[in-house]
């Protein structure tokens, strides 16, 4: 299988932690798309996501599955262990409950900050900017870490008492923060500790 990316962005980093966590680095095929040089918008990109963002999952069969939960689903099945993404009904709904609350009110939201607050990927690929949603959206991630950090002084993991893609999109949203320069809140300790624990665990940290 292929992914088309750009190793250090926050979304394929999402993906490549959970190939390392899935230890499926030997069955994946890395296409490099120039996204600082716009090659995200150009038509045989948007062919295979129509979105315009990477990363993209390409299978031998030409099945082409985009959006990082969705593709951390495929690849979280390849094992028949679903452990990132949750074993029984219960831990795949909490699961899929807290990633999505790591999407909207961090990742997506040091995101929008950066799209649309700062020059984020440059003028030729930033066509729209409005700095007070930009900037309300950063104060947003900011209230994002402070509910992490609530979560995280009650249990060890974000969905729970296990690593998850949860945890994988918390990490990729506070990456991104420390890019876009968004602090985390020197309060939130819980948080600051948790992401120095699963940072270090052995697939990430290699
Ligand atoms: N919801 C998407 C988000 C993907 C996304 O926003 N990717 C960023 C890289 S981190 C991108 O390609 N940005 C290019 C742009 O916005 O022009 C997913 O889960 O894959």
């Amino acid at each position: 299988m292929k992914i088309y990316d750009y190793e250090g962005f926050p979304n394929p980093a999402r993906v490549r932690m959970a190939i390392a966590e899935k230890n499926l680095g030997d069955k994946v095929e890395f296409v490099h798309v120039d996204v600082p040089a716009g090659e995200h918008k150009k038509p045989e990109f948007l062919a295979k996501n129509p979105s315009g963002v990477v990363p993209v999952l390409e299978l031998s069969d030409g099945t082409i599955v985009t959006e990082c939960t969705a593709i951390t689903e495929y690849l979280d099945h390849l094992s028949g262990e679903t452990e990132l993404t949750g074993r029984t009904g219960k831990e795949r709904a909490v699961t899929h409950m807290m990633q999505r609350r790591a999407e909207a009110r961090l990742l997506d939201a040091v995101a929008d900050y950066f799209h649309f607050a700062t020059p984020g990927l440059g003028p030729e690929i930033e066509s729209y900017q409005n700095d007070d949603w930009g900037k309300r959206r950063r104060e947003q991630a900011i209230e994002g870490m402070r509910y992490f950090d609530a979560i995280l002084a009650e249990q060890d993991y974000v969905a729970g008492d296990r690593f998850s893609m949860a945890d994988i999109t918390v990490i990729a949203g506070l990456g991104f923060a420390d890019f876009a320069e968004v602090a985390i809140p020197e309060e939130c300790t819980h948080l600051k500790a948790w992401r120095e624990r699963v940072t270090s665990r052995p697939a990430l940290a290699a």
